[in-house]
């Protein structure tokens, strides 16, 4: 148990979130700084600068991550002991947040500055890891500093084109990586002694609990999809309704279908359609194409492969009636990850010990833990999000509930940093 009690600098903190915020893209709503943007690109300086200050060693490595090492009194003893990893990401979805991903990473600096004002020395090297584009990308791939770290970033994302034509590959050489070398980024599977994230829960749960900190039993599988339907162009005043092949209804008939599903999902389930196009787009012509794109999310691996066969069968009939053709292409899928149950007895038990409460919360998010669950035992973190709102302009987590998390954060690292061995 740490003696010493680790006190994080909530001023330095909210300081440090305010100024990331200054790199935004203010053409766009929220706090927007999307991954391989100018202003996501001038943010990565400043973390790197604060892992630096914070006495980290700091590389940025050929997956575009920032990697901050403080070494521990093994190593300098010459020692090898397995290492600690924390960290998120700084990238936001468009229109997004202040916060999301943000916590964990300006979070986890202050953690290591904490510590050290606190003196505790800890035995095993630890890593602090600001990852490359933890959000969807415009090729449909999130995560992609942390896959390439867990050895999971395959050719074929680097393969994937979005709407510029641009494909992803080329666009990590356009930022300054090699696409090549980021496929051979991978750390050795089990290599971690345990991985844990700071993050904001990004929902309600917390806030309508009372809880301070959430310890997350696990990380919802997601799988996301584009379904294109083809119906035929026709005159929109001369045309029967029955005589019709209207690909947009086909397609708003799917938007509805996806919706059903999640609203059935027995534990955690949740379906969301965000985008719609459709072709001509005129008023007076009945749309002869029209494209959407989806997501299903559940911690219930097998309600969300149940999910994906019904949605199929149901978005074709629903095609099938209308005379119109369509295909489901399945983008990406990320399975559900269960955390380390000792992990998470250790969060709770550092919570006990600092007198903050605590309750265990599923996470609907996705998050870079659950790829760092390849190369150890993984924990993560929750504060509350006020409002339980996320991605967009109005979420919003208090400093002072930053600094429970960031202290249970600290707590935790010291409390794992002792144990001999941490069970996956
Ligand atoms: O989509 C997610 O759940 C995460 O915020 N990238
Ligand atoms: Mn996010
Ligand atoms: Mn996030």
């Amino acid at each position: 148990m740490t003696q010493t009690l680790i006190e994080p600098d909530a001023q330095s903190v909210e300081a440090a979130i305010a100024d990331l915020a200054g790199y935004v893209d203010s053409a766009q709503d929220g706090w927007t700084r999307q991954v391989f943007s100018d202003p996501y690109r001038a943010s990565r300086e400043f973390v790197a600068k604060r892992m630096h200050d914070a006495g980290l060693e700091v590389t940025h490595d050929a997956g575009g991550n920032i990697v901050g090492r403080l070494p521990g009194r093994a190593s300098a003893a010459g020692l090898t002991l397995k290492s600690i990893m924390t960290g998120s990401h700084t990238d936001t979805v468009r229109g997004g947040g202040r916060f999301d991903g943000i916590v964990g990473v300006l979070g986890a600096i202050e953690a290591v500055e904490a510590l050290r004002r606190a003196g505790v020395a800890l035995n095993r090297d630890l890593y602090v890891v600001d990852f490359l584009g933890e959000e969807p990308n415009e090729f449909g791939i999130s995560c992609v500093g942390s896959r390439s770290i867990a050895g999971i970033l395959l050719p074929e994302h680097l393969d994937m084109t979005g709407a510029s034509g641009q494909s992803m590959g080329n666009t990590l050489t356009a930022v300054g990586l090699d696409p090549q070398a980021a496929l051979k980024n991978a750390w050795a599977p089990g290599s971690l002694h345990a991985y844990i994230e700071l993050h904001i829960e990004q929902g309600p749960l917390l806030e309508q609990s009372g809880h301070e900190i959430g310890v997350v039993t696990a990380i919802a599988g997601i799988d996301r999809l584009m379904a294109k339907f083809i119906g035929r162009s026709d005159h929109a005043g001369a045309t029967p309704m029955d005589a019709r092949l209207d690909a947009l209804t086909a397609a708003a008939a799917a938007v509805l279908t996806i919706e059903r599903e999640g609203c059935g999902a027995p534990v955690h389930g949740v379906a969301t359609t965000g985008r719609i196009e459709s072709y001509p787009g005129s008023f007076n012509v009945v749309p002869s194409e029209a494209r959407l794109w989806a997501e299903l999310r559940s911690t219930d691996s097998e309600w969300l492969s149940g999910a994906k066969g019904r949605l199929a069968q149901e978005i074709g009939l629903e095609a099938d009636r209308r005379g119109v053709s369509h295909m489901i292409e399945w983008l990406t899928d990320q399975d559900a990850v269960p955390t380390a149950p000792a992990i998470r007895d250790v969060i709770a038990t550092s919570a006990d010990r600092l007198g903050h409460t605590w309750a265990p919360v599923p996470s609907g998010a996705g998050h870079d833990a659950a790829h760092m669950v390849h190369l150890g035992p993984m924990g993560m973190i929750f504060v509350p999000s006020t409002g339980g709102r996320s991605h967009c302009a109005e979420e919003f987590t208090p400093t002072a509930d930053i600094v429970r998390g960031i202290r249970v954060l600290a707590e935790t690292l010291s409390e794992l940093d002792r144990a001999e061995t941490v069970a996956a």
